[in-house]
């Protein structure tokens, strides 16, 4: 790879492409999770690549869901394996809450590396190897998971998610926090909590919030998840990102 200068006005995103691509190479994000990166670079491009006020908002109400689940897990794929894994671990730690590899192009050999990265970055125990249940309504690999992992837990965290996932985890009466830059996606529409943001930010965000919210009570952070209206936030976002566009020539 070519050295990416410190001056280079996209600096941050071409090292961030370097990072998946590296671990495209290792075999740990799929090819196609190159396509999906491209696709959320372009939506992080029309929010301005930063944490907009709404997606600060819904990582708030995120937190607050997690540190109240009983049985909370944050699946992991191929990109946020390269992204974010300290971050994800450490995320994990705080609540605390399970990791769970889970991945739309499965085959044992990724899975594999996918939790050797993770382990190489300090996790200590990861699910999704078991792989002994399969979530109801859903015809392809995504559906397969540990029973005592993502076919158990009442809260899902959901970074790069396929929208039958999300739908099929809301069935089974799971709330669903789903990572996603694209408002316009089944599965921004269909969580319960969607975050629209860069899951680079967006994990380091919740935990953040987790911190603050840590020592509130029970009956508190119920009434901050069940004040959250998703639809409302999904129209303040393009709302936001047109009047951007509008104002910018
Ligand atoms: O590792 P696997 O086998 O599970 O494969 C993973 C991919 C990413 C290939 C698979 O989940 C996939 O095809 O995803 P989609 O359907 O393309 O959806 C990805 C969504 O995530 C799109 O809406 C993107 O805008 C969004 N996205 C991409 N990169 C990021 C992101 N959202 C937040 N942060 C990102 N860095």
């Amino acid at each position: 790879m070519e050295e990416i200068p410190e001056s280079h006005p996209r600096n941050f995103s071409l090292k961030i492409r370097e990072k998946i691509s590296n671990a495209m190479e290792k075999g740990i994000t799929h090819k196609t999770g190159l396509i999906a990166h491209g696709r959320g670079e372009a939506f992080d491009y029309l929010i301005g690549e930063k944490t907009l006020i709404y997606a600060d908002q819904a990582e708030r109400v995120a937190a607050a869901s997690l540190i109240i689940a009983k049985n909370p897990v944050l699946s992991i794929n191929g990109n946020v394996a390269a992204l974010n894994p300290k971050e994800c671990i450490s995320l994990a730690e705080f609540i605390p809450l399970k990791l769970e590899v889970n991945i739309f192009h499965r085959t044992e050999e990724r899975i594999e590396k996918i939790i050797n990265e993770l382990k190489k970055n300090g996790a200590k125990e990861i699910y999704g190897k078991k792989a002994d249940v399969n979530i109801p309504n859903l015809n392809h690999n995504r559906g397969i998971c540990d029973s005592d992992g993502i076919f158990s837990a009442d809260v899902v965290l959901v970074p790069l998610e396929d929208g039958d996932r999300c739908l099929a985890l809301r069935e089974m009466g799971k709330i669903v926090i789903a990572i996603d830059l694209n408002p316009l996606s089944r599965t921004a529409r269909t969580a319960n909590i969607t975050i629209v943001d860069n899951v680079i930010r967006a994990i380091p965000n919740i935990e953040r919030w987790a911190k603050k919210l840590k020592n509130m009570d029970e009956i508190n952070l119920e009434k901050i998840v069940e004040s959250w209206n998703n639809i409302e936030m999904l129209q303040n976002i393009l709302s936001f990102v047109s009047k951007r566009l509008n104002s910018m020539f």
